[in-house]
């Protein structure tokens, strides 16, 4: 029944691949429809310089989105931890925010993404204190500087959280509130009362305790995620993503994303999906470069080769990210690398792009059907020039492996079968 199973995660894997696809790279195209239709116009006019200009300043104001993400709560709630799980680092990791110890945070310290430096998570000092006024404390971290908060509590619920969650909401800001460590509420119930045990049950008492809470400090519609920030795929961390995802302005949702650990099948495929908006828009940069000595191909090698690393970190194929996932799910770390077939990121180098493309040739030119209805805009001019569709073929393909590579891995984490074959 092993091959049966198998199959079956075949299937399902290729269908929602395929519809996820195309619903999400409309949700993920961060261009609007004036930004188009300006770089139509200059298409059509023959004026290829200002194309690639506009295009360009769409992408760069893309790459260069800053958010600041703040994570508050009372001392001891897991927010220095949450800081880094959230980032995909180990709390020895270098960079990582000190967990564990007592109180340790009295200012708002600043926590880069490894990957995306622009995403900022923020370890505020902890709430809760006897003299302890939202408004000062909300002063006090400049709150004006975050885009939105999540506020964590762990335990009883605590009226220091409502309270705060109502000064930063009358202030106009975004909170979600965060329940921590439910892993050891359900342990404690497990102890105690083994037979009466019940997780759907004490998890819906515990969401429900929230929302009480919350509500009777005026708060109509709190939106409340349980989480252990030791295993960020149970749970509510999910729900979370999802929503944050529908609640950010469109391009702020994207770089969200894209930051965001790859603890599921359904975060790689809008990452896929995600990345694949946009590669009408490296292929038209890249290859508005010069010709390269060697290549049929007019590109910008730098351009691919931050596209492919880009690719490689964001999907885990780095060895760090590997390195984390293998000691998560005690495995060892050759194990997760034997199901992947693409480079890995430190592996990008001018060289494998020139021979990416050079592979990229013959499947280009086979298939301009294909890519005249998968580019917006440009595809009918992308299709009458070799150099673009190459490029975006090549992208395209990396992108597709790449992904693959990274739902094997998941799988295999979290398997002990080999699913994808
Ligand atoms: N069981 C469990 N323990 C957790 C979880 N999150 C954090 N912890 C532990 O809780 C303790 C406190 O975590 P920290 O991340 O340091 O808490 P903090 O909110 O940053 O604390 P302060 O900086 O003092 O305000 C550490 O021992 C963590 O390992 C969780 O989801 N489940
Ligand atoms: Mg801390």
């Amino acid at each position: 029944h092993l091959n049966l199973f198998s199959l079956l995660i075949k299937l399902i894997l290729a269908f929602t691949t395929n519809i996820s696809e195309y619903n999400s790279m409309e949700e993920f195209t961060c261009i609007t429809p004036e930004e188009l239709t300006e770089i139509k116009n200059a298409l059509e006019g023959g004026r290829m310089a200002d194309a690639v200009s506009k295009i360009k300043e769409n992408f760069n104001a893309l790459d260069n989105i800053k958010l600041n993400i703040a994570i508050t709560g009372e001392s001891g709630s897991g927010k220095s931890t949450f800081v880094n799980v959230i980032r995909n680092l180990r709390d020895e990791d270098i960079g990582a925010a000190i967990t564990g110890v007592v109180e340790t945070t009295f200012e708002p310290q600043p926590y880069p993404h490894p990957n995306y430096p622009n995403v900022t998570f923020w370890d505020l000092p902890g709430i809760g204190t006897p003299n302890f006024k939202p408004e000062n404390y909300l002063e006090d971290v400049k709150f004006s500087h975050y885009e939105f908060f999540i506020i964590l509590g762990c335990g009883r619920f605590r009226d220091v959280h409502a309270q705060l969650a109502r000064a930063i909401q009358e202030r106009g800001k975004k909170f979600y509130f965060a329940r921590s460590k439910v892993d050891t509420d359900l342990e404690a119930s497990k102890k105690r009362r083994l037979k009466a045990y019940d997780e759907q049950r004490i998890l819906r008492e515990i969401r429900e305790d929230c929302v009480r809470c919350l509500q009777a400090e005026g708060i109509s519609f709190p939106q409340i995620f349980l989480l252990c920030n030791f295993d960020l795929d149970k749970y509510d961390f999910q729900q979370l993503q999802e929503t944050l995802e529908h609640e950010l302005p469109s391009h702020k949702n994207r770089t969200v994303l894209l930051a965001m650990p790859n603890i599921s099948l359904n975060i790689l495929l809008k990452k896929k999906a995600a990345f694949q908006g946009e590669i009408w828009k490296l292929a038209a940069l890249s290859a508005s470069g010069g010709a390269v000595p060697g290549l049929s191909v007019a590109c910008d090698v730098t351009i691919l080769m931050k596209a492919l690393r880009d690719y490689c970190k964001s999907f885990g194929l780095d060895d760090e990210s590997l390195t984390n996932l293998a000691q998560k799910f005690d495995k060892p770390v050759e194990e997760l690398k034997a199901v992947i077939k693409s480079p890995l990121a430190k592996e990008i180098s001018a060289a494998l792009v020139y021979k990416l493309l050079t592979n990229a040739v013959g499947g280009a030119l086979m298939r301009v059907e294909y890519l005249v209805s998968f580019i917006p805009v440009i595809g009918s001019f992308v299709a009458r020039r070799s150099s673009y569709r190459i490029t975006y073929y090549m992208l395209n393909s990396f992108l597709n492996e790449v992904a693959e590579d990274a739902q094997r891995v998941l799988l295999k984490a979290i398997k002990e079968i080999e699913i994808l074959g």
